[in-house]
């Protein structure tokens, strides 16, 4: 089937905390990307996207600055628009769901289906704060956790043990709201039978084999899980949100995720108020959501759900899901502060934005999770954009400017070199292309270097800058075949940099060509004038890199410092204790042992004998800074074979909340080895 236009959203990002680079490798620089190159391709192409401002987390942010949620999403709705914006994230609109618009839409929608009967009314006990006279959100309630006793456990978690909980199992509930003891109370919520919609669910993912293994795959977990689907409460009881359009159900209000990619439509009614329905209805139409994996279940299972049971709308073509990106090793958190926030990025590294977009398309965690390092962004900066791309074009900029007066010279006779330059240099947009429209951004931007590689190479290997003294000739065809190298380089870049793009064409004095212009080798007209030359990147130092690392080890210790200590072990017996015999002792040799990361072998001198351990330190201390160091040794653990050595003993560390070591060691001199500790 061939499509007429396309129509691609991106996740609408909760309105409760700025835009951070996982975001934006997930999300919204593929389809930022993909849709540069429609249009670029000359698609009927819309790009939707938006906040989503409803839902708990907002209305307990809200409460905890002590405001409300519309000052709250007001306050992100304008900081998050600016970060994609500034991140050249081309939306043909950045929507909202407070909006009137939305408000109106997602309340038409949920009606059309109550009155097809298409959910089922249930009434279940829920936890309700006679106080503040209100029924509590699962994260509203806290308690005892029966896991760990761990007092300020919520509704849905403890976050000391990490167990997933109800709110009937904590023990002495409480409302974070009035503090009162809540009590458990009838109220009706509206499903969607998901059981009942399973087999059309599962037909519909089906015909869907060819999308990403990961998307697919986790489809089909959820669909042949044990229990299969379960029916799921598209209401609410919360005063935040869209008000549920029925009668009797008054301080309800649509669930956060019925309401949010109906924000789909809503902010595409916005964009083309008289245009919309061809977009939302038309089957001429392929629908693109590009989103990060946590959002699978929602948009391939309750949303398409939701489109069949209404029956108006054309369902989703693709969901081409990325994985997560992770930051220096670390899951990239919030709360934590580890993670890099796109408007400080850019108040670090000004005009920098391309080499962001490079670094996490280049590294873009499309099958599996990924890790953004600052050491890889400054070799990707340095070693890739620069050294190659930026090279290229600034000699080839230079030497036009200083053979020609910045004139596009004549091609007067082509070698077999300057031929097979410029057939390679004409299959690209369709490599390109290939990669970009099965959703491999990677090989895409992949392809695209090779392009600078290759005018990089021709320059190196045909060497005008010697030429010139010798074939003046022959120089007039080179720099003109490296100059419409150049041109079509800024024609395939801008999906991927476009402000690269951008100044690339400015320099050429060029009005930006599209896609199918880089099919021709023969952009560059001999007599134009190009611009004066300028640097296209410049260099990331060690010193720029360095100032992220700290400010990442500076959140690292914050986190140390704010994270509650592990709650005290079940007690022990002197005597059970007096058995360890815990001794002190000085670290004479260390060595890494070999196919290992984490593992050193010691030599200690216990001042009763010496004795080789295996410890599991390596990742904290290297082997020559710690010859001399005093440490506690649990002097008679069974011995143990570990990697083929036998460690005897086990020396005593210090860990902190983020699982990093230090040693535990006398402060006073004259403590001798071996003596005990107690
Ligand atoms: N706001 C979750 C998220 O930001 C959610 C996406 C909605 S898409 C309709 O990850
Ligand atoms: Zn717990």
């Amino acid at each position: 089937m061939t499509f007429k236009r396309t129509l691609v959203t991106a996740a609408l990002p909760y309105a409760n905390g700025p835009v951070h680079i996982g975001h934006l490798a997930g999300c919204y620089l593929p389809s930022d990307i993909y849709v540069r190159y429609l249009r670029s391709s000359g698609h009927d192409v819309k790009f939707i996207c938006g906040s989503d401002e409803h839902g708990v987390p907002i209305t307990i942010k809200a409460k905890k600055e002590n405001t409300t949620p519309q000052a709250i999403v007001d306050k992100y709705h304008k900081i998050m628009g600016d970060a994609f914006k500034e991140f050249g994230i081309s939306f043909d609109i950045y929507s909202r769901t407070s909006s009137k618009t939305h408000h109106q839409t997602a309340s038409d929608f949920f009606k059309t289906l109550y009155d097809k009967g298409a959910f089922t009314e249930q009434t279940t006990e829920q936890y309700y704060d006679e106080e503040a006279k209100q029924f509590l959100a699962d994260r509203y309630i806290v308690g005892t956790c029966p896991k760990c006793s761990n007092d300020n456990a919520y509704g849905d978690q403890c976050e000391k043990c990490g167990t997933s909980l109800s709110p009937t199992e904590l023990i002495n509930p409480r409302s974070t709201l009035s503090g009162s003891k809540p009590v458990l109370k009838e109220t009706k919520n509206w499903f969607l039978p998901l059981d009942k919609l399973s087999p059309k669910i599962k037909n519909y993912i089906e015909q869907h084999k060819d999308w990403k293994p990961n998307v697919y795959g986790q489809c089909k977990s959820w669909l042949d899980s044990g229990d299969g689907l379960q029916p799921r409460a598209m209401t609410r009881d919360l005063d935040w949100g869209v008000p549920v359009p029925v009668q009797g159900a008054e301080g309800k209000v649509l669930y956060v995720w019925f309401d949010a990619p109906i924000g789909y439509i809503s902010a595409t009614k916005d964009l083309i108020p008289n245009d919309w329905q061809k977009y939302w209805k038309d089957k001429e139409t392929r629908l693109i959501h590009f989103i990060g994996k946590d959002n699978i279940v929602f948009h391939c299972i309750i949303f398409p759900a939701m489109l069949m049971e209404h029956g108006d709308f054309i369902l989703s073509d693709n969901v081409p899901a990325n994985e997560f990106l992770n930051l220096e090793g670390d899951k990239i958190s919030t709360s934590r502060n580890w993670a890099v926030w796109l408007h400080e990025y850019l108040q670090d590294f000004k005009d920098k934005q391309d080499a962001l977009r490079y670094t996490l398309c280049s590294n873009a965690p499309e099958t599996k999770d990924n890790d953004f390092t600052w050491k890889d962004f400054q070799a990707r900066n340095n070693n890739e954009l620069l050294a190659i791309f930026g090279n290229f074009i600034n000699r080839t900029l230079v030497l036009t400017h200083k053979y020609y007066e910045g004139k596009v010279p004549n091609a007067t006779n082509y070698t077999k070199e300057d031929l097979l330059v410029l057939e390679e240099l004409a299959k690209a947009p369709e490599k390109i292309s290939k990669a970009i429209e099965q959703f491999r951004f990677r090989e895409a931007v992949g392809e695209l270097m090779n392009v600078a590689r290759l005018g990089n190479k021709y320059l190196g290997d045909t060497e005008p800058w010697k030429l010139i003294k010798t074939n003046e000739e022959r120089v007039k065809t080179i720099m003109n075949v490296a100059l419409q190298i150049s041109c079509n380089l800024a024609i395939l870049c801008e999906p991927f940099l476009p402000f690269t793009s951008q100044k690339l064409f400015s320099l050429l004095n060029v009005q930006p060509l599209k896609w199918l212009s880089a099919t021709q080798t023969s952009n560059m007209v001999a007599g134009h004038t190009i611009n004066k030359d300028e640097l296209l990147f410049s260099k990331v130092e060690d010193a720029d890199i360095q100032i992220q690392l700290d400010k990442l080890k500076k959140s690292k210790m914050e986190n140390e410092a704010n994270k509650p200590a592990q709650p005290i072990k079940a007690a022990t017996t002197f005597d059970d204790f007096s058995k360890m015999d815990i001794r002190t002792a000085t670290i004479l040799e260390a060595e890494l042992v070999p196919k290992t990361d984490k593992l050193l072998k010691l030599l200690l001198d216990t001042g009763v004998d010496k004795r080789t351990v295996v410890s599991g330190i390596a990742q904290y201390y290297k082997p020559q800074d710690i010859i001399g160091q005093n440490v506690c040794l649990l002097a008679n653990l069974e011995p143990r074979k570990i990697k083929g050595i036998e460690s005897q003993g086990m020396i005593l560390m210090a860990e902190n909340a983020n699982g990093e070591l230090s040693f535990v060691a006398p402060v006073k001199d004259e403590i001798k080895n071996g003596s005990s500790v107690k």
